[in-house]
């Protein structure tokens, strides 16, 4: 049997959640939406903790196989730090994790949750022990963000995702530069919100880091549909230029993971399967995610799948006439 024959790409680990609270070596509310990296030879998670003040914070979670045996650090590692980043007053969420050769270091940029609201800010590890932070690389309302591992034209770029203040306008992925990581310029809408009955019509956002294949950039990203009384979180696959990460080359049309397991469909929050971090283990991409705003969960699929279904998505570059008019009624109508 194929994933085609099973209609699922990414498959759950059978002894899912991975980690609840219940794990957790102090008290916590929740623990979600992980980053995750292989750090010396071990899986590592960053997860997002959130507190009874309803606040997060970071913890590192390490397992030789990335399913059990999870070592959890005592205390929170990465802690808001309000008094010198006064962007971290209401805590700190949802991050992703980018090593950067260059730079023999590992980029966080996460969620810092401001009194404006929140935004991306960046930080660097060597070690996930030491943290330098280099603060807000953007104003609020924006999230979602990651780096790539490279510099395009000797830019850095980050995909984030800016909230509209006009309730009415949809939340689509933006892409930036910048020469230092620390001034982001030259923002441009990269992918859109699709309209009406789509999956995900209403917002879209980044889910882990952008991931290289020889056949572009990878990008798993979440969609959001409302419906009324609820809201879903569901996920699709993009694929973006190696060279000029602007251009989009194939977006998926129905959305490839969902919630669907009880661990999934109910918690903090409903109907939410929520990625920030994703691993390659040999032939096989684990994402590790956030379920119902309330534990961690791990689905994998085999990379061959994945590049054979991307693939077969509609392609969206320009240099397509034949799918040109498709792709604006698909996505900007
Ligand atoms: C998004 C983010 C995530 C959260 C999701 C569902 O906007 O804030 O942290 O998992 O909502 O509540």
């Amino acid at each position: 049997m194929t994933w085609k024959d099973h209609g699922e790409l990414f498959v759950r680990y059978r002894k899912n959640p991975i980690l609840t609270v219940e794990d957790w070596p102090y008290q916590a509310n929740s623990v979600f939406n992980p980053a995750a990296a292989i750090v010396d030879g071990k899986i590592l998670l960053l997860v997002r903790v959130e507190d009874h003040r309803g606040f997060s914070h970071f913890t590192v979670a390490k397992s030789e196989n990335g399913f059990d045996g999870w070592e959890i650090d005592s205390k929170p590692t990465f802690f808001p730090d309000p008094v010198n980043h006064p962007e971290e007053i209401y805590g700190v969420e949802d991050p992703r994790i980018t090593y950067i050769d260059e730079m023999k270091k590992w980029a966080i940029v996460y969620v810092a949750f401001s009194n404006s609201g929140p935004l991306p800010a960046l930080a660097f590890t060597e070690d996930f022990r030491n943290f330098e932070r280099a603060g807000p690389a953007m104003p609020p309302d924006n999230k979602d963000a990651a780096v790539f591992p490279v510099r395009f034209n000797g830019k850095w770029a980050m995909l984030h995702r800016p909230a509209p203040t006009i309730h009415t306008l949809k939340a689509n992925i933006w892409i930036s530069f910048s020469f230092d990581m620390k001034s982001w310029e030259r923002p441009e809408v990269l992918l859109y919100a699709r309209e009406g009955g789509w999956w995900d019509a209403y917002k879209i956002g980044l889910s882990p880091q952008p991931l290289r294949t020889p056949e572009g950039w990878l990008i798993m990203y979440h969609g959001v549909r409302q419906t009324t009384p609820k809201i879903s979180y569901r996920l699709g696959l993009a694929l973006l230029d190696l060279e000029d990460p602007t251009k989009v080359l194939r977006r998926s049309e129905g959305w490839i993971f969902g919630p669907r397991e009880p661990y999934e469909r109910s918690g903090d929050v409903n109907d939410v399967v929520f990625p920030c971090g994703w691993v390659l283990v040999g032939d096989e991409l684990r994402i590790y995610y956030g379920a119902a705003d309330t534990s961690v969960s791990v689905a994998s699929a085999k990379m061959k799948d994945i590049m054979e279904y991307i693939m077969s998505t509609p392609n969206m570059s320009d240099d397509a006439p034949e799918v040109k008019k498709r792709n604006q009624s698909l996505m900007y109508y």
